[in-house]
This record gives C-alpha cells, sequence and structure tokens, in this order.
C-alpha cells in the first residue's frame, strides 16, 4: 500500500505540536496508520472482556470510542492522506470503529442481564422479610364517635336521620322560639350567608346546632318519634381548649304521649354508661335553652384532672357534653302537636367533646389541625 502524504507525520511524538496532533504531540506515519488503528481495536477489544461494571464500561468508552480517545485522533489524521490511502485506511478505521461500537453494545447488553439475574437472586432471599406496609387511610376520630354514640341510641330504639348544614333562620331560630331580637340570639354567635331575601333580610346561615333537624323531622312526622341527628354545625367564635368554630353535635328527639324528664334521664345515663363505662360521673343542672322548658346540661367528671379542676376543665372538674330539655310546647304547636297529648325530650351532644373524655385528648384544635401525627392514633 502506498501512503503519500503532503505533511510529515512522525509516530511517538509529534516535534511540531501542531494542528494535526491537535497539541497532544502523538502521531503516525502514513504507513503506520492502518497498524496504529489495528492495535488500538485489539487493545481495546482486550480491555473490554474485563469490564465487569456499568462504570467501568463507561470508562471504557470515553477511552476508546470517545472525541479524545486514541481511536478518533488515529482517524482525525486520515483526512491528511493522499486520496486513494484516506479511501483504504478510512474503511479500516470506520471497521475498527463499528466493531467497537457493537461490541460496547453487546458488553452494555450482559452487564445489565446479570445485574438483573444479581437481583433476582436477592429477591430470592428475601422472601422471608415481612412485606412493605400498604398506606392505608382510616376514619377521622370525630366520625368514629359519632358513630359510636349514634349506635348506642340505634341499640335504644332510635334512628338516624340528616340534615343541611346551610339552614334558614325559620328553623334554626324562630321555629326553636328564638325570634328576632330575642336575647337568646346572642348564645350562637352566626355565619351569616350572604344572601339577602326581597324584604332585605338575610334569612341564610350556616346552622349555630343541629336543633334545626328536631322542626325539620316534626315538620314531616307524625309521634311516636325517636330520631339522633348527626351533623356539623357552625359558630362564629374564638377557639379554646373545648371550642372549636366547626364542629359536631348530634341532636336528640323523642316525641310521644307520656314522655317525661325521667325518660330523659334514664336516656343519657344509659348513653353515658354505654360510652364511658359505669365508673364516670355524670352531673346535671339547670340550664336555659329557649326550645326546652326544663333545660339541662350534662357533664362528665374532667379525665384529665378527675374532677379536681385544671385548664381543661377550666377549674371546674367538669366537662360538659350536652345541652337537653323537654320539648317547649311552643316548639310543638309551632309544628302543629297538640302539647296537652304530646310530650317530648330533646339534647344536643357535642362529639369531640366525648371524644376528649374517653381518649383523654386535651385540646379540641387537634380534631382538625390535619397533624397526622395524632389523627394516625385512632
Ligand atoms: C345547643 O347547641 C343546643 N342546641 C343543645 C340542645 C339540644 C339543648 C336540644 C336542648 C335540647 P350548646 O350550645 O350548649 O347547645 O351546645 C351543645 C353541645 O355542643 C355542647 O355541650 C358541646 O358539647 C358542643 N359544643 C357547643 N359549642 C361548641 C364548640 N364551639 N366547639 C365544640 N363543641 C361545642
Amino acid at each position: 500500500m502506498t501512503l503519500l502524504h503532503a505533511v510529515p507525520i512522525i509516530i511517538g511524538r509529534c516535534k511540531l505540536n501542531c494542528l494535526h496532533c491537535k497539541a497532544t504531540q502523538h502521531m503516525a506515519t502514513p504507513e503506520d496508520l492502518p497498524q496504529a488503528i489495528a492495535e488500538t481495536r485489539d487493545k481495546a477489544l482486550r480491555e473490554l472482556s474485563d469490564v465487569d461494571s456499568p462504570e467501568a464500561l463507561e470508562r471504557w468508552r470515553v477511552t476508546y470510542l470517545g472525541r479524545r480517545s486514541g481511536l478518533t485522533r488515529l482517524l482525525r489524521q486520515i483526512s491528511a492522506l493522499a486520496p486513494e490511502a484516506r479511501r483504504q485506511v478510512g474503511l479500516l478505521g470506520n471497521q475498527a470503529r463499528s466493531l467497537l461500537e457493537e461490541r460496547l453494545a453487546r458488553r452494555e447488553q450482559e452487564l445489565k442481564a446479570s445485574v438483573l439475574s444479581h437481583l433476582g437472586e436477592l429477591e430470592r432471599l428475601d422472601v422471608t422479610l415481612p412485606g412493605r406496609p400498604a398506606v392505608v387511610g382510616r376514619l377521622h376520630p370525630t366520625i368514629r364517635m359519632v358513630r359510636e354514640i349514634c349506635d348506642a341510641f340505634v341499640a335504644m330504639g332510635f334512628q338516624v336521620v340528616e340534615g343541611p348544614e346551610v339552614e334558614w333562620d325559620r328553623y334554626n331560630f324562630e321555629m326553636l322560639n328564638i325570634p328576632k331580637g330575642h336575647a337568646a340570639r346572642d348564645m350562637w354567635s352566626t355565619l351569616w350567608v350572604d344572601y339577602q331575601d326581597e324584604n332585605g333580610d338575610h334569612p341564610m346561615l350556616l346552622r349555630t346546632h343541629t336543633s334545626p333537624m328536631q322542626v325539620r323531622v316534626m315538620e314531616n312526622t307524625q309521634p311516636p318519634i325517636r330520631v339522633v341527628v348527626p351533623g356539623k354545625c357552625y359558630r362564629y367564635e374564638a377557639t379554646d381548649a373545648t371550642h372549636e368554630w366547626h364542629y359536631y353535635q348530634i341532636e336528640g328527639l323523642a316525641v310521644d304521649e307520656g314522655i317525661t324528664f325521667a325518660h330523659l334521664k334514664g336516656t343519657l345515663y344509659e348513653f353515658a354508661r354505654r360510652v364511658f363505662g359505669a365508673e364516670r360521673q355524670v352531673r346535671f343542672r339547670c340550664d336555659y335553652f329557649p326550645f326546652v322548658e326544663p333545660g339541662v346540661e350534662m357533664a362528665i367528671d374532667c379525665f384529665l384532672c378527675q374532677g379536681k379542676g385544671c385548664r381543661v376543665c377550666k377549674g371546674t372538674g367538669w366537662i360538659e357534653i350536652l345541652g337537653a330539655g323537654m320539648v317547649h310546647p311552643k316548639v310543638l304547636e309551632g309544628v302543629g302537636y297538640d302539647p296537652r297529648r304530646y310530650t317530648g325530650f330533646a339534647f344536643g351532644i357535642g362529639p369531640e367533646r366525648v371524644a376528649m373524655l374517653k381518649y383523654g385528648i386535651e385540646d379540641i384544635r387537634l380534631f382538625y389541625s390535619n397533624d397526622l401525627r395524632f389523627l394516625g392514633q385512632f
């Protein structure tokens, strides 16, 4: 093979440190170029058989096929050859490069396959390990409490019904013997809906208690009635350890001939016994609600201080959990019942307060602060 060249090319160190050697100072003479390419190719193939990791393979690729690799440098020199020699040596160079690329791809596949089979072995070893626990949701503690309380009343013959959270003034107040301007409206700090009727009034609100459902149920049913109504309520008030601005209530209503205050007390004692156990203390005290007469509040001795007085019970030793009383004759009349024939009792329980007592939760605000460390305990 006659290899002609216009520029002197020296094997070993390039004395010129010129454009052709790209300052690498390593050049081959035209006669040596085919042999240099073959030697580089063979050396690369020998080393490839020792490559045993993806990292080593990448190093090999950079060394033999990278832009600054020996082979690339040799191939660059081909352009300086005479046309005939350029064609022959170029063919040789391209074949060498293709061969190395093909072997590189093959080795890559082999390494991948061996990593996978290694993983397979590891998996076979892993079968004795416990599986990863699946992250599953659970019921919110309030909902658990609501269900538990409802179950206690269902066992005593009550039905469960539900009603709207956005309510009319008429049901939340007026039909419950709390007309406009009545001082008792202040007891229920109200969130009003921004809606005006034709008289310029704001008759719509977020219900402040579940008592409006007493009226809705009585309007649509005839005695005997025994219902419990769980649902969300809203009040525009400052929060503290026992007050939230949104919380649940469970309303209870029983109407029939001959219902007395003794039935009310007996039912609520039974509820307290089922939910808290027999050892917990229960206290009834007179209270005022315009829609009952007489009215009471029921409290349970504080779980934290056992009745001595602390921050949670505000020093009283008791935590109020419900308001109750005998349905006011005016309310019965309002729905068309004859109060001389029918009597009834009603109550409104705060399930978060019940859960606080039952599980020793010190702050009601924990229920709705979305802290999974708290919620995950139930
Ligand atoms: C009422 O809401 C009356 N509707 C209850 C009632 C029903 C009386 C039927 C008579 C007959 P009161 O405002 O006291 O009453 O609330 C009742 C219960 O709801 C309280 O005992 C308490 O457990 C709970 N509760 C009231 N306000 C809040 C609040 N801001 N945060 C958490 N729970 C509350």
